[in-house]
């Protein structure tokens, strides 16, 4: 393919993903102000979101051992486009995705629940790959989006472990994974605790 064409076709590509991300980020910001409004409790915490960039699309096809092709990386990647939901409590990450399940406009296409079932390193999170419709000006285009929802508590862990890895390339030293495993079931305790006391104070509202 012409250099020029495929770098346009790539251009396209991720703006249709910038699109899909603003629909999101509206749609979930309407469930916070609205479900704050009723119940005076938000169940989202924070949201950020990104557009994976080139090079880190390059690198993630060639992980997978897929051809390093920009212009098809949406065929191959289900996470071009991400959004990172953070909620309050665990129950909140549940209600999130329900909230999200039932807009007849969004499909759910896959579910991966590292939250009830963590990740031999201690990551849990809540990822759904959604689909989203968004209108162009001559077309609809049904684009698939990343979304993972997590607690503060999953949230601070995971974020620290990336960090924390990165300095080390694949040089890890003995016990510094059990040791962040260890950090990950404190970070799962704290969750149940605090989802304890939230449910006492609802009780008693
Ligand atoms: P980035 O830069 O965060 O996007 P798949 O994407 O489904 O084809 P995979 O790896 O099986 O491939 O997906 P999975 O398990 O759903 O995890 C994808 C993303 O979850 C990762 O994206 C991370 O954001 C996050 N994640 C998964 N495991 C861990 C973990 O052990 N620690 C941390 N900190 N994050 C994790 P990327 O593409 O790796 O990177």
């Amino acid at each position: 393919m012409d250099v020029g064409v495929a770098d346009d076709l790539l251009r396209r590509s991720l703006v249709v993903h910038k699109f899909a991300v603003e629909e999101l980020m509206t749609k979930l910001r309407i469930l916070s102000e609205e479900f704050d409004l009723v119940h005076r409790h938000d169940p989202i915490e924070h949201v950020t979101q990104r557009v994976k960039r080139p090079d880190a699309i390059l690198d993630k096809l060639r992980r997978k051992g897929l051809p390093a092709d920009l212009a098809l990386a949406a065929e191959h990647l289900d996470d071009v486009a991400g959004v990172r939901v953070v909620c309050p409590f665990v129950s909140d990450v549940y209600r999130v995705r329900d909230m999200l399940a039932r807009q007849s406009d969004l499909e759910i296409l896959r579910t991966k629940d590292y939250v009830a079932e963590p990740k031999p390193n201690g990551y849990r999170s809540l990822h759904l790959i959604v689909r989203i419709p968004v209108f162009l000006s001559d077309r609809v285009e049904h684009v698939k989006v990343e979304v993972q929802l997590r607690t503060i508590a999953m949230d601070f862990w995971a974020t620290l472990e990336h960090k924390l890895y990165y300095k080390y390339d694949d040089q890890v030293p003995a016990g510094f994974v059990e040791e962040l495993t260890n950090t990950a079931a404190i970070a799962a305790e704290l969750d149940a605790r605090m989802e304890a006391l939230h449910l006492e104070v609802q009780r008693d509202d």
